[in-house]
């Protein structure tokens, strides 16, 4: 679903979905008809999957299968009601009353009425529930009443020189709104910071418990880092840069005392979903691994893991950045994997030197003799990056000019102004890591660790 409908993965799965209970629906009705009471038994069969699915959901309550079996409920009394309706129709029609009033109408209308009345109201309700969830209401209430502390150690100020004048470029903060969102989460969980903690647990010497409000009185750092999904294409979206608030987890490991022997913690987020991180990146003192509560000024938001999530600079988010979390879990690569390593993504995903062009964007026509800024941005959170280069056609590799570097661990705005000459242009960018490793040209797409290759776009100038 992902590799075909990318972000909107979740959407042509519900249409999916819908589209199937659609079928089936239809077939029971068919199936009620001939021979009942079987098409009632595929709803109580599909009601049995949907309950099992229900209740063995992680972090599920005792209650959470009570909407399952009053919709199948309801399917099968409305199933019952349409089909008594459909007979008297059908008998009445045997009958021969001809005219607007006769026997036949009258049934026809009744049947017609209840099929329309039943869609309705499951429209309505299945709506309702969706928009008005009462648990969804309340924990956006509690995250709009949350006052996050100043940090004790703040991020100095972009400079100004971070950002380059070109339009259409990426900009090197990323609004929240505008950050790509990754995860297995049908729907968002919805968490109350007064139930939330976070466990530290496995081979520690001693377990760890932190509430919100502990947590929040800690000392917290704010630090600017670049978080990417291993999914992301050469030339992909699925990246942003932000200003995280949040404590370093080096502390949290540091009272749990980790066990010789351990080297992996395996976070675990209220919905299941678990990413293994390498422990000594974790403890690592130059590594500004985060357990995050604030992203740009704001609590975190809803989809970005409220009310709390981890953030490791130089590791996709696959293998490091849980939302929602709830447990650390100490443990080694050798007993453990996190969810999407037995799905055929490695067990280590270290963020690759990647560069983008932002502007021009493919296919566009320029002006012969136009002074075109092609621009974008380049990283390699947590290495850095030291040059960009552009070749244009056939050209040699030409040096962009860089913006300010504000730290290894973000992304890098680039730019090179070029003149515009007559014809079709192929247009591609490397970077060069702080380390010296030039962006590699091998295309390589991003199972099992990461996309590589270089990025380019073709335009033309008439
Ligand atoms: N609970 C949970 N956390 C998760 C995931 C997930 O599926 N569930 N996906 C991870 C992946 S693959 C990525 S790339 C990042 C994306 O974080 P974002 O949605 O805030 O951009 O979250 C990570 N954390
Ligand atoms: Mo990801």
């Amino acid at each position: 679903m992902v590799s075909l409908f990318g972000t909107g993965d979740k959407v042509a799965l519900f249409v999916l979905m819908s589209v199937v209970l659609v079928a089936v629906a239809a077939g029971a009705g068919v199936l009620e008809r001939r021979n009942p009471p079987y098409g009632a038994l595929v709803f109580a069969a599909g009601g049995v999957l949907a309950l099992l699915a229900v209740t063995t959901r992680s972090g599920s309550g005792t209650l959470d299968g009570a909407p399952t079996v009053a919709g199948i409920a309801a399917a099968v009394v409305v199933l019952r009601l349409l089909l008594q309706r459909l007979r008297r129709w059908e008998d009445a029609r045997a009958v021969p009353t001809a005219g607007p009033g006769g026997a036949g109408a009258v049934a026809r209308r009744s049947f017609i009425r209840w099929t329309v009345t039943s869609a309705a109201l499951a429209v309505v309700v299945g709506g309702a529930s969706r928009i008005g969830s009462a648990s969804l209401q309340a924990a956006a209430a509690v995250r709009r009443a949350v006052r996050l502390p100043q940090p004790a150690t703040p991020a100095p100020p972009v400079p100004s020189g971070a950002s380059l004048d070109v339009e259409g470029i990426t900009p090197y903060v990323t609004p929240n709104a505008d950050f790509y969102r990754i995860d297995t989460a049908l729907r968002v969980p919805a968490i109350d910071p007064a139930d939330w903690s976070l466990t530290i647990t496995g081979e520690v010497d001693e377990e760890v418990e932190l509430t919100w409000d502990e947590l929040l009185a800690l000392p917290l750092e704010e630090h600017m880092a670049t978080l990417s999904c291993v999914s992301n294409e050469v030339g992909g979206d699925l990246i942003g840069n932000a200003l995280w608030l949040g404590y370093p987890i080096r502390s949290l490991l540091a009272r749990a005392r980790p066990r010789a022997g351990a080297d992996m913690v395996l976070s675990r987020s209220i919905d299941g979903f678990t990413a293994g991180t390498p422990l000594d990146v974790l403890q690592d003192e130059g590594t500004d691994a985060l357990l995050a509560v604030g992203m740009n000024g704001d609590p975190l938001p809803a989809e970005h893991g409220f009310p709390a999530r981890l953030v490791v600079p130089g590791l996709f988010g696959y293998v490091s950045a849980t939302k929602w979390v709830t447990e650390l879990e100490v443990t080694r690569f050798s007993r453990a994997q996190g969810y999407w390593t037995p799905r055929g993504w490695s067990e280590r995903g270290p963020v690759k030197l990647e560069s983008r062009i932002d502007t021009p964007v493919d296919g566009v026509t320029v002006a012969v003799g136009d002074r075109v800024p092609i621009a974008g941005v380049a990283w390699q959170p947590h290495t850095g990056v030291k040059a960009v280069q552009v070749k244009v056609g056939d050209a040699d590799w030409q040096d962009a000019e860089l913006a300010d570097s504000v730290s290894a661990d973000t992304w890098r705005q680039w730019v090179l102004r070029w003149t515009a000459t007559k014809g079709r242009h192929e247009i591609q960018v490397r970077a060069v890591g702080a380390d010296g490793e030039v962006q590699t040209s091998v295309q390589r797409p991003p199972a099992p660790n990461g996309a590589t290759g270089w990025h380019g776009v073709t335009i033309t100038a008439s």
